[in-house]
């Protein structure tokens, strides 16, 4: 079994993951835990490389099947190149998104289906799960309306309407529900240190409850 923790944030645009994820790293530095923060797509050099191919304008847009496959073969390398090795030395990472975006998006939001991500997902990683994923939640419009203060080019999914990130949300919500050991939904609307303080809480549990 490996010795470290996986820790997974999820959430619509703008919800404040990446924010939140500097944040429980440097959390878990101070109760002494060594933490490494990644993200989905990407975390290794050629998931990295996948990453720009799918989020590129050159292609247009893929055929969402072919997107699936696509993130699928990043995963599998993030896992074997970065997230396993970390794991296995004992160290705790924080991902910025992870396989519950994919089940989200593409599966539910995009119509290909839960059973479909679940079996790709299989394929690549067999029974691995996060430990602990974090849904940072928050009403549509609040995180759409951050993205456009942060005034940065919009991803093809910040394009969608408004509908659809509704879809998200509640798709998010779904999931959860259906797994709540592994899931807590946390109230993104408070300031980041609000937030964190959150989620720290979480993070004891993890750390005095889970098999040394
Ligand atoms: N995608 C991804 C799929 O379709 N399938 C998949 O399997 C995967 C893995 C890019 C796209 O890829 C899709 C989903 C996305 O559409 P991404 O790079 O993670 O994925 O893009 P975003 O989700 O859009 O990530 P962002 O970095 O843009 O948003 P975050 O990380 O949620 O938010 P963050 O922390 O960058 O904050 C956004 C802004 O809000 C402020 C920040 O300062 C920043 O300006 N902020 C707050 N403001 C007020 N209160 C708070 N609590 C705040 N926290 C942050």
């Amino acid at each position: 079994m490996a010795k470290g923790r996986f820790i997974t944030l999820e959430g619509g645009e703008g919800a404040g993951k990446s924010t939140q994820v500097t944040l429980l790293v440097e959390a878990l530095a101070r109760r002494g835990i060594e933490a490494i923060a990644t993200r989905e797509v990407g975390g290794c050099a050629g998931a990295e490389d996948i990453r720009r191919l799918w989020l590129g304008k050159e292609h247009g847009f893929w055929d969402t099947m072919t997107e699936l496959m696509l993130i699928m073969a990043a995963r599998r390398e993030h896992l074997v190149k970065t997230i396993w090795p970390a794991l296995e030395r004992g160290a705790w990472v924080i991902s910025d998104r992870f396989v519950d975006s994919t089940r989200a998006y593409q599966g539910i939001g995009q119509g290909l289906g839960l059973a479909v991500v679940d079996e790709a997902y299989r394929l690549i990683a067999g029974e691995f799960k996060p430990d602990l994923t974090f849904i940072l939640d928050l009403p549509v419009e609040s995180g759409l309306a951050r993205m456009r203060a942060r005034a940065t080019e919009t991803d093809r999914f910040e394009q969608q309407d408004t509908a659809f990130h509704e879809t998200l949300r509640k798709a998010y919500l779904d999931l959860a529900a259906a797994e709540p050991q592994r899931f807590k939904v946390v109230n993104a609307t408070a300031t980041p240190a609000e937030v964190s303080q959150q989620l720290d809480v979480f993070l004891d549990v993890l750390f005095y409850t889970l098999p040394a």
